[in-house]
């Protein structure tokens, strides 16, 4: 068994969530790597030592610049705002370290692009954090696609819609709301949310060649946590787009933190010629599966109960009929990042693939802006 000594960079409830991930792969699958909790770096070492006490850090450090110098860690994990996360990458790659970062790759295509030359170059592990391809259910839509039950591919739509920020007296800006702050996240829900649909859309059913897109940014002027006044907004709030996909199928894509009573709607269904696929994370170890070749009299939908040892990743947990949930897609990750270094191979999605992701995000808000059809 080979040690895998993690630097964890952030403790937010991202750092939470990945380092569960951590804690618990090698308990549940068969793996030649283990990782280690070595570090936990943030600015406030106060905060650091509290959250490396509970979670089992060995030590902590207030400069991520220290910790890349050590020689003790192995993987540097980013979970930092995303204006943070080209530097810190780029200069963990060239210390040779793997580098788990969390999505979205970067703050636009040219940061990610930089990202993606700096882990080659290192030739170095790299990772994105795009966790929803872990739910089991969508693993298995994806062996349902690629096994070619669907057969050609007409539609693809997906929605993640929440409702956290209808309340103008949210802040922009500081430790909790960064996400509103453009500086800070470079977008609002297409980089945050619509960023996840795109990464599962590009898995499931290939790249997105054109895009046409609307954004609305409905409270205009928040107060910024750390300025205390009140500034523009200049995140979308709000964004919608169409598209089409390589394969010749159309896709429809909706987010929004403007839904009331949705707190993380998160949505995908896939039409194609022989059936079709539903799957919603609320409910997410189900998956919706119609196939029309099923005998007439009884053909409609099926409600596919995702917790067998023969469907992805279960044969690792319970026993059939006994559910996991969110934080289990983050092990799963983490597995199999674990896997590709048993087995020397790349990891999934790798920055290179989330790339891809950023650059439907990028052409989703030019579009947005240009009131235009963009070629991604
Ligand atoms: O990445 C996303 C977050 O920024 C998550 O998947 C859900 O939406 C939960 O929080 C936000």
């Amino acid at each position: 068994m080979k040690n895998v000594n993690i630097g964890m960079i952030g403790y937010g409830f991202m750092g939470k969530a990945h380092t569960n991930g951590y804690a618990q792969a090698n308990h549940f699958f068969k793996l030649g790597h283990k990782p280690v909790l070595k570090a936990l770096c943030a600015r406030n070492a106060e905060k650091a030592q509290e959250f490396a006490d509970n979670w089992g850090y060995e030590s902590i450090e207030t400069d991520w610049r220290e910790l890349l110098k050590r020689d003790d860690i192995d993987a540097v994990d980013i979970c930092v705002p995303n204006n943070l996360h080209k530097e810190i990458s780029i200069a963990a790659a060239e210390a040779g370290k793997a580098v788990l970062c969390e999505k979205p790759l970067a703050i636009d295509v040219a940061e990610g692009e930089a990202m993606c030359e700096a882990v080659e170059k290192a030739g170095v592990p790299n990772m994105v954090w795009y966790n929803y391809r872990r739910v089991p259910a969508v693993s298995l839509a994806k062996q349902i696609i690629d096994e070619g039950r669907l057969g050609k591919i007409f539609h693809y739509r997906a929605n993640f819609l929440q409702d956290w920020t209808i309340n103008a007296d949210v802040p922009q800006g500081g430790a909790a709301t960064w996400r509103l702050d453009a500086e800070a996240a470079g977008s609002g829900v297409t980089g945050d949310l619509l960023a996840h649909c795109i990464d599962t859309a590009i898995w499931l059913n290939g790249n997105i060649k054109d895009v046409s897109a609307m954004t609305e940014t409905f409270v205009k002027e928040r107060m910024h946590a750390e300025t205390g006044k009140k500034e523009p907004v200049t995140i979308d709030d709000a964004c919608m787009f169409h598209c089409h996909f390589e394969n010749g199928s159309l896709g429809l894509f909706e987010s929004t933190r403007y839904a009331r009573g949705h707190k993380a709607l998160n949505t995908l269904e896939i039409n194609g010629e022989h059936g079709s696929l539903a799957w919603d994370l609320h409910d997410l170890h189900r998956l919706q599966y119609f196939n029309y070749a099923d005998d007439g009299i009884v053909r409609g939908w099926r409600d596919v109960h995702v917790s067998d040892g023969d469907q992805p990743y279960m044969g690792n947990w319970w026993v059939p009929g006994l559910n996991i949930g969110y934080e289990h897609s983050f092990i799963h990750q983490v597995a199999d990042f674990l896997k590709s270094l048993d087995e020397g191979k790349p990891v999934h999605p790798s920055f290179r693939d989330a790339l891809e992701t950023q650059k439907v995000c990028d052409a989703v808000l030019k579009s947005a802006k240009e009131r235009a059809w963009m070629d991604v």
